[in-house]
Order: C-alpha cells, then structure tokens, then sequence
C-alpha cells in the first residue's frame, strides 16, 4: 500500500429479492455488496459486479438496516470511518465465500442494466478495497478480459456454476469517448496489445495505464446526466451526487 491514503467510492449494490436460501440468516436487512471505484463517472457503464470465488467475506452491520458483504479488513476500516453499527467495532452476521456470491442479482446505481449478476474474478486483491468490483467493461482493460474470459470459455463458466444469462445478455454500454481510442476504450487497447485472459498481469498494467489518464484528461461523457461534459468535471459531480441520494459513500484506505 502506498503513503498517502487512497480515496474510493463504495458502490452499493442492492441484493434484489427473494434472498437464496444461504443468505436466510440476512433476512429483513438491505443488503449490498460494496464495490470501491475509483472512477464513479463509468457507473453507467456497470453490467455486472466481481467476487473472488475463494475469498472470504462476511456480511457487516453498518447501521440499523443495511447490510455490508465486503472483507472483515474493509469492514475495520470501515467502523472507524463511521460506518458501523457499533462504532469502530464491526457485527459480522455471517461469513460468505466468494462461491456464495456468484450469480446473487443486484440493483447498481447508474447502471444502464435493471439487473446484473455477480461473477467470478480471479484476480481481484483481498487487501485492496472491499474485495468487491463493479465491472465496466467498456473502460477498464480488467473488466473487459474478465468478461471476455467468461463469454469465450465454456469450461470456465461451468467449473464456476455460471449459468449464460448472467452473461450473453449484457453487452459492452459505451459511455465515455476517448479521441483516438473510441467509446469502447477497454476492448481497443486489449484487442490492440493482443490481450489474451485476465491473467496477463502485464499486458494489463500497461492497457490500465493507456485508458486511465487519457480516459481522464481527455474522455468525454456520452450518457447519463452529465452528458456532453469532460470526465474530469464530471467525476466530482456524480461521485457527490451518488453520495447524496444514498447509493454510495466514501471510503479511504
Ligand atoms: B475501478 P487502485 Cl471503469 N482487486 O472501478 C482488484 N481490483 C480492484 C479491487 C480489488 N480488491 N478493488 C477495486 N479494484 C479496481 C471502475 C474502473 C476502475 C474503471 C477503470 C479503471 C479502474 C470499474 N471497475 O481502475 O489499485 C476498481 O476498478 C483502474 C486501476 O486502488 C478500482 O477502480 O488504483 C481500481 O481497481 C482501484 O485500483
């Protein structure tokens, strides 16, 4: 981890109704799996959420009503940021794995999709944010290759249990626009670099580092209410706004 603190946006994902029979213990709360971004203006562009399927999570109290499925380290941090039932003590009402996760539907902020479903993501880090990613695949090159992944490889979906629907429906939403690298900026630079799965770490890296900094000096937003404007005037906005009506909050690391 670097020096200075890292400032996310936790992204709540409501998990729509009825609960699976694992989560019976969840019932009569909100729960959300929490997702850190660190680009809250691609929300739009959301079609499904990532879990690592052998990570451990838990289900946390943050106040009275909701529920938190993130990492027991996130949910620390969390209670000492203000959000927790008990003040800098965090309820865990029952663990998860990741495999519990995979295929719950949600409801995301912003997301030009009613529905998404939680997927598997091999690469996701345990000791970075809440364990637990929004997927963007028409912005970022992690996003893009993890779908592909499961799109391309059948074996792959079934040793996950990842039934078609959660997947085949949901196209890349274009709703940023890069000069030069078009409105799907994540599948150009991965199709350009010759990207082949998730797993390529470095490839990756360099795809990230291309999308992200032209993506925010120079991006443009095509969709949503900020439509028309610059990705770094509009950035600012809709993370307050997400902020403000509810759907997400802050959170440093
Ligand atoms: B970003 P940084 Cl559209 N493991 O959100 C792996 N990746 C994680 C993670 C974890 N535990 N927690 C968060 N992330 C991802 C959107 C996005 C992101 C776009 C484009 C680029 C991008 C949609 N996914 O990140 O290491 C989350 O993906 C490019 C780096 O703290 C989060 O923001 O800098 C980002 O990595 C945080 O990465």
């Amino acid at each position: 981890e670097g020096v200075l603190p890292q400032e996310y946006t936790l992204i709540k994902m409501e998990v729509l109704r009825p609960f699976p029979t694992k989560l019976g213990p969840l019932e009569g709360k909100n729960v959300f799996l929490a997702a850190a971004t660190l680009r809250p203006e691609t929300m739009y562009g959301q079609t499904n959420a990532w879990v690592l399927p052998d990570g451990e999570y838990g289900a946390f109290e943050i106040n009275e009503t909701d529920v938190f499925v993130i990492t027991a380290r996130a949910a620390l941090n969390l209670a000492y940021q203000n959000f927790s039932r008990i003040p800098q003590k965090p309820t865990c009402l029952m663990e998860l794995t990741g495999y519990d996760l995979i295929g719950l539907p949600l409801r995301s902020p912003l997301s030009g999709n009613e529905v998404i479903y939680a997927l598997p993501m091999l690469t996701i880090l345990t000791d970075k944010g809440t364990g637990i990613v929004t997927s963007v695949p028409s912005d970022a090159p992690d996003d893009y290759m993890a779908l592909h992944d499961l799109k391309a490889k059948l074996a792959f979906r079934a040793k996950y249990g990842v039934e078609d629907e959660w997947i085949m429906p949901f196209e890349i939403l274009p709703i940023i626009n890069i000069p030069e690298f078009g409105d799907k900026a994540a599948e150009k630079v991965c199709i350009d670099l010759k990207i082949k799965s998730q797993n390529e770490k470095e490839k990756l890296a360099e795809a990230k580092r291309l999308t992200y900094l032209r993506g925010f000096t120079e991006g443009t937003m095509l969709v949503g209410e900020y439509a028309g404007m610059k990705v770094q005037e509009a950035k600012p906005l809709l993370r307050t706004k997400l902020i403000e009506t509810g759907q997400g909050i802050l959170y440093s690391e």
